[in-house]
């Protein structure tokens, strides 16, 4: 089991408002503040989606060109646009701000309910936002709402893949997998050999899901797109808090958290623009 663990903050999403969690940081400045004081609390991977000036998500790709320079100018943070966006956001609007070539980027490789919606990736969506991330040198990070997902991704990156592989399990979703006892290792059952993973549990789950991702040697996604309460009745105040929780959780589980250059050498970027290694 390797010591260090990734730790990504999803620090905005596109369903919070800043009404359900004051703390939310939407402004170029905020994400600059948010993603200095993740870093400082060992977080390694800063997954973005951006809002408007009314604070509503949006995949406008000045936004997240704003955004992105804001980030990198303040952290060392690896980069990780959302290509899901919004549940209504049309295909061409999601793959749009890949054109800036952020590090890292989400796929969720299938459909499924989301909440009271429908979060829809048919294969026809799912292989062209793989190819045009490919062709940017864009590693992609799956994300794994349902197990059929990772056949799925597996498919998608065929036999020999030109890039590490790295999903995320993200379970909890009111509509899609839920965090049972043992959804993690019947998930993580099904991965090839050198793959990594992390998981994140959405709401009430979020600290069991935490918890045996640690023990079992995967990584850690948290942050306000997943969890708006550190404790019941307490919102969370920052997004730095929610990594801190985590870190302080990965020591007492005898893992250390990777730097942003450490997470780079494991999920096989190298320097800031996503580049591969062999
Ligand atoms: N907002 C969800 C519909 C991702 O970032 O790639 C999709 C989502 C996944 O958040
Ligand atoms: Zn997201």
């Amino acid at each position: 089991m390797s010591d260090a663990v990734l730790l990504t903050v999803a620090a905005v999403g596109a369903e919070l408002t800043r009404e359900q969690q004051p703390n939310l940081p939407i402004s170029p400045e905020d994400l600059a503040r948010d993603a200095r004081a993740c870093e400082d609390s060992g977080a390694s991977i800063y997954h973005l989606h951006v809002r408007d000036d009314e604070g509503r998500p949006t995949m406008d790709v000045a936004r997240f060109r704003e955004a992105l320079d804001a980030i990198r100018s303040a952290s060392n943070l690896i980069v990780q646009f959302t290509s899901g966006g919004d549940v209504g956001d049309t295909a061409d609007e999601r793959i749009a701000p890949l054109e800036l070539r952020p590090d890292m980027a989400t796929l969720t490789t299938g459909t499924v309910n989301f909440a009271d919606a429908v979060f829809f990736n048919p294969p026809w969506l799912i292989q062209a936002f793989y190819e045009r991330m490919r062709s940017l040198g864009i590693v992609p990070e799956f994300e794994i709402f349902d197990s059929g997902m990772i056949a799925n991704a597996l498919i998608v990156a065929g036999e020999e893949p030109d890039h590490h592989l790295h999903l995320d399990l993200v379970l909890g979703v009111p509509g899609a997998m839920p965090a049972w006892e043992d959804s993690i290792d019947f998930l993580t059952n099904k991965l090839p050999e050198g793959a990594t993973w992390s998981a994140t549990g959405i709401g009430r789950s979020h600290l069991l899901v935490t918890r045996q991702a640690l023990e079992r040697g995967g990584h850690v996604r948290t942050g306000f797109e997943d969890v708006r309460y550190f404790a019941r009745g307490e919102l969370a105040t920052s997004n730095a808090q929610l990594i801190a929780r985590v870190a302080g959780m990965a020591a007492e589980a005898g893992r250390r958290v990777a730097s942003p250059d450490e997470a780079r050498a494991i999920l096989g970027l190298t320097g800031s623009s996503g580049t591969l290694t062999p």
